[in-house]
């Protein structure tokens, strides 16, 4: 079928679920045609919204597209569009913040209501129903299992020899789920494909479409320095003998933070070669598998950008029995993250003195992209590190404030924090030791004084100031600028 006939199977109110992790996966042709078909239904005066599942963020085809329409009638569980977030803070496309491993099994429990349709794009597709997904899983298997009927985007541009990298395996639910048995990064402990009653089928789409990922912006001095100030962190751990000498596997979010963390892990050669076991493998994980330092990596998806994607491609030899890629249920899976003892490193965008972490909400009130894996993993980890550059919008916002403006990791579940400035280890830490650490050790100077001058104005186990807590940012919503936040205004 064309892309325009199959987007004709997609009717208003229908929720609809995507394959894909991040663009890479996501189909292209259809969810484009149906972003035409919901501005000709609005021309002619007639409703047209779509509810969306995907695995994680999308292509501009899928969110952007979709939003610039007016055609969301509910969004999760992550996103990172401009054009997407605009809606969703102008309250146009409502959107729910979901951990990723929550949402397969929230849909087979039925709290999120029918998925009408799964769009899934494909590397291969055979008679009796076997799907080939491309570079990346998300929450493929359980819509195509749960829609009522599944239109296929067979892509070209990835080749099917791809199959054998994928391993794709639902739990079965409570009472009668089991251990996921995975035991190591590499265990495989699934099938080839989603296979699906090709009666379901109702469109084949064929496409030969890149991925709409964007590239990385390059190392700069302060990632640089976020990066090696892990690398030191963990290479001391070593040596005290809190990482075994083997080493443990290590999860990295998303975006550039994470792309220095692992360039700098890398580099170190006093970390051990290392395995990950990730939801996103980035271009740093595909570079330091070439040079020997990683030896396997284990995923949702292969967020690169379209040269490493070639590169893999080209030598699939050698990259297929040190990659793998698994439904986002068992990549984020809390049992196995706990079981492997996963160090985890994620990016906050503000952090408070006393160690919780906001990772989603500018100024605690506009979405940024959503909680993602980041609450999966870092609750569960070995040891969870956040990262974040100390300072924003030149030096005008700091990143570390009294109170974090809306919470998405609580002090409960972090062990480190690591600015550019250096490393504020908070384990087996009082709050008031905590803040002492990380105003030391994380805060801009220019924010130092202003931060160990707040300590002293409340009382308690965590001596808060409930007035003043957020004087930062109240300062920067008043003058676009947190140095002048004073505690006079409030005490
Ligand atoms: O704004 O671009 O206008 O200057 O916020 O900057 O460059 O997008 O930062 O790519 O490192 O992402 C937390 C968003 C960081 C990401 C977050 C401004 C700053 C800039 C952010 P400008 P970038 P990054 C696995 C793990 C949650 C999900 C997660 C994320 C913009 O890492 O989405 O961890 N994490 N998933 O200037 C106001 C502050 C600010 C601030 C920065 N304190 N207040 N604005 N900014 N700090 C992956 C998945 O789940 C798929």
């Amino acid at each position: 079928m064309t892309a325009e006939e199959a987007a004709e199977l997609v009717q208003h109110d229908d929720h609809v679920g995507f394959s894909g992790f991040t663009p890479a996966g996501c189909p292209k042709a259809v969810p484009a045609a149906i972003g035409r078909r919901a501005e000709a239904e609005h021309r002619k005066g007639k409703p047209f919204k779509i509810g969306m599942f995907t695995g994680a963020s999308t292509g501009d085809s899928i969110d952007g597209n979709l939003a610039r329409v007016h055609a969301i009638k509910f969004r999760t569980p992550y996103q990172s569009n401009s054009d997407l977030r605009e809606a969703i803070n102008g309250q146009d496309a409502p959107y729910f913040d979901l951990h990723l491993s929550h949402l397969s099994q929230m849909l087979r429990y039925g709290f999120l209501g029918k998925v009408n349709v799964a769009i899934i794009e494909a590397a291969d597709i055979t008679d009796d129903g076997e799907i080939v997904p491309t570079c990346g899983l998300g929450i493929a298997p359980t819509v195509c299992r749960m829609a009522d009927k599944i239109i296929v985007e067979l892509n070209r541009k990835h080749p099917k020899e791809i199959r054998g990298i994928h391993d794709v395996y639902e739990p079965a639910d409570p009472p009668k789920r089991r251990e996921i048995p995975v035991y190591t990064p590499c265990d495989r402990i699934g099938t080839h494909c989603i296979k699906v009653d090709p009666r379901k089928i109702a469109a084949v789409v064929e496409t030969d479409l890149d991925n709409e990922g964007g590239s990385f912006t390059p190392v700069d001095a302060v990632t640089a320095k976020i990066g090696d100030n892990v690398a030191n962190f963990l290479v001391n751990e070593m040596k005290a003998g809190r990482i075994p000498k083997e080493f443990l596997p290590v999860q990295s979010g998303v975006g550039n933070i994470a792309n220095a963390v692992l360039a700098s892990m890398g580099a170190n050669k006093n970390i051990p070669v290392f395995e990950i076991y990730t939801e996103v493998i980035q271009d740093a994980v595909i570079s330091l598998m070439k040079d020997g330092r990683v030896k396997f990596a284990s995923g949702c998806s292969f967020t690169v950008s379209n040269p490493a994607m070639e590169e893999i491609y080209n030598n699939l030899a050698f990259f297929k029995d040190k990659l793998l890629l698994r439904p986002q249920e068992i990549s984020n899976n809390p049992e196995i993250i706990r079981r492997l003892g996963l160090i985890t490193i994620n990016t906050a965008l503000e952090a408070d003195i006393f160690g919780n972490i906001n990772s989603t909400h500018v100024l605690g009130t506009k979405m940024m992209n959503g909680i993602g894996g980041s609450g999966d993993f870092t609750r569960n980890a070995y040891m969870s590190i956040f990262t974040a550059p100390s300072v924003a919008k030149g030096t005008n916002i700091s990143a570390i404030v009294p109170m974090v403006s809306h919470h998405d990791h609580s002090e409960h579940s972090v062990s480190v924090l690591i600015t550019e400035q250096g490393i504020a280890d908070l384990r087996g830490k009082s709050p008031m030791q905590r803040a002492h650490a990380i105003i030391e050790n994380c805060v801009h100077p220019d924010y130092k004084q202003l931060l160990a001058d707040y300590l002293t104005l409340g009382k308690g186990q965590t001596p808060h100031h409930l007035k003043a807590c957020f004087a930062l940012h109240h300062a920067f919503n008043e003058t676009k600028d947190m140095h002048n936040a004073d505690w006079a205004k409030y005490v």
